[in-house]
């Protein structure tokens, strides 16, 4: 019987990961101070920095938030999205693959 060879798993991988922005997205009912709260309960930011990143998104329609690996990304958008509606807002936070 020859031996069984066991290759690595596809995604064992070394090099540098796949980066993901993760967007927040403008609507016009969740209040200012609602998705700076979020902002600063999620992404860790500063008042200052939550409230540029709100003040852009509000102005221009969308403002990337943070990069991170995929599954960050994917969790922390999550989680605040769902801030947003377990208070009965729409407010909504997407992801985008970088480059
Ligand atoms: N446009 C909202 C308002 O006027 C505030 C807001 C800003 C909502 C940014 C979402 O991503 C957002 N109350």
């Amino acid at each position: 019987m020859p031996e069984t060879v066991l290759l690595p798993k596809p995604e064992t991988r070394t090099g540098r990961p796949r980066l993901f922005k993760v967007i927040l997205l403008n609507d016009d009912f969740t209040p200012r101070d609602f998705v700076v709260k979020v902002l600063k309960a999620v992404f860790r930011m500063t008042e200052g920095e939550a409230l540029g990143v709100m003040l852009t998104a509000h102005r221009k329609g969308a403002c990337v938030v943070a990069v991170y690996t995929q599954e960050v990304a994917e969790t922390k958008a999550r989680q605040a999205t769902d801030m947003g509606a377990r208070a009965g807002y729409p407010l909504a936070f997407t992801t985008e693959k970088e480059g």
